[in-house]
């Protein structure tokens, strides 16, 4: 396939597509982990009246997805915190026997970051909302770093974002976060010069903290979206140690380049088993995708195509 670098595409793309939900418009951007000896996910579900939804899957083999066709419930203690709006781009980490879920809320005020936990995929309790608007992105780590819960997330604006810079913050108990650090901003004159944010939760290697990001760039046509790869400290997660310079995984083929946001691939799990690293991503904010990579391999390209 077109232009591809260290990921290789799976042959059987995109494996969820608006077919999987009966009221869905497009199904893309969704999290994914191993759960039970199989798969589970929370896919972004925009409805066919533009309303942004989250469902619950399941899956045995990750490639194969039951999809809930009704929005997941959440529980919360607290009535003031749930806000009444689209949700969309879920990220899921996994931390000891808890799942941590973080997503998008297009608030009145602008979209803001939502936390929820679930130990069974069953019950979910949403928590504090994590950053009020505006911010868009938001991935937890798989642990916590100097004893507290640690993010990487990108402040944005109250519509599509034409800039953004990724921070690191901590919190000691998901309520109160702080120690705001800048990680990584924009480059000019490529593929990650609009704006760029986290992806999948990053994964703890011998040299610190693989993290797959999305870049984005402006065309005269509008965005396109782009796969990088970064390398951070693993005590100082703020610490750029790598950046790709070139793309990880570019949108080329015809289920990236056509839908409802043409030329997307948005990087938003990944599962790691025996070395080998499944991406999922969103394709054209339209259907789901996967490509896989031996970490090994994604870590010396990273590595050798850096600044
Ligand atoms: C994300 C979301 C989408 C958007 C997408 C590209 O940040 O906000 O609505 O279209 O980027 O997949």
């Amino acid at each position: 396939m077109a232009n591809e670098t260290v990921f290789k595409r799976y042959k059987g793309n995109p494996i969820v597509t608006s077919k999987d939900v009966p009221r869905a418009n497009s199904i893309h951007n969704s999290a994914i982990v191993e759960f039970d000896g199989g798969y589970a996910g929370i896919f972004r579900v925009d409805e066919i009246d533009f309303n942004f939804t989250m469902h619950m899957g399941r899956s045995k083999d990750g490639i194969k997805w039951n999809i809930d066709p009704e929005p997941l419930n959440m529980e919360c203690d607290d009535p003031e915190i749930p806000i009444k709006a689209r949700t969309y781009d879920p990220r899921l980490t996994k931390i000891d026997d808890t799942y941590y879920f973080t997503w998008c809320i297009d608030s009145p005020q602008g979209p803001c970051i939502g936390l929820a936990t679930t130990k069974d995929f069953k019950v979910f309790k949403q928590l504090e909302n994590i950053m009020p608007p505006a911010n868009r992105n938001c991935v937890i780590f798989p642990r916590k770093i100097d004893g507290k819960f640690a993010i990487l997330h990108r402040p944005s604006d109250r519509g599509h974002t034409p800039f953004g810079d990724m921070f690191y913050s901590t919190s000691p108990d998901l309520k109160h976060w702080g120690c705001h650090r800048f990680v990584f901003g924009t480059l000019p004159n490529g593929w990650q010069s609009t704006k760029i944010g986290p992806g999948p939760a990053p994964i703890e290697i011998d040299e610190g903290w693989l993290l797959i990001y999305h870049g984005v760039w402006t065309s005269c046509n509008g965005y396109l979206y782009y796969a990088g790869g970064t390398i951070l400290d693993k005590d100082k997660p703020w610490k750029v140690l790598y950046r790709t310079k070139d793309y990880l995984l570019a949108p080329t083929e015809q289920y990236e380049r056509v839908g409802d946001v043409p030329n997307v691939v948005f990087p938003s799990a990944a599962v790691v088993k025996d070395n080998v690293l499944r991406m999922y991503y969103g394709c054209a904010d339209t259907c789901v995708s996967i490509a896989e990579a031996k970490v090994t391999d994604i870590v010396d390209f990273v590595k050798n195509h850096s600044y």
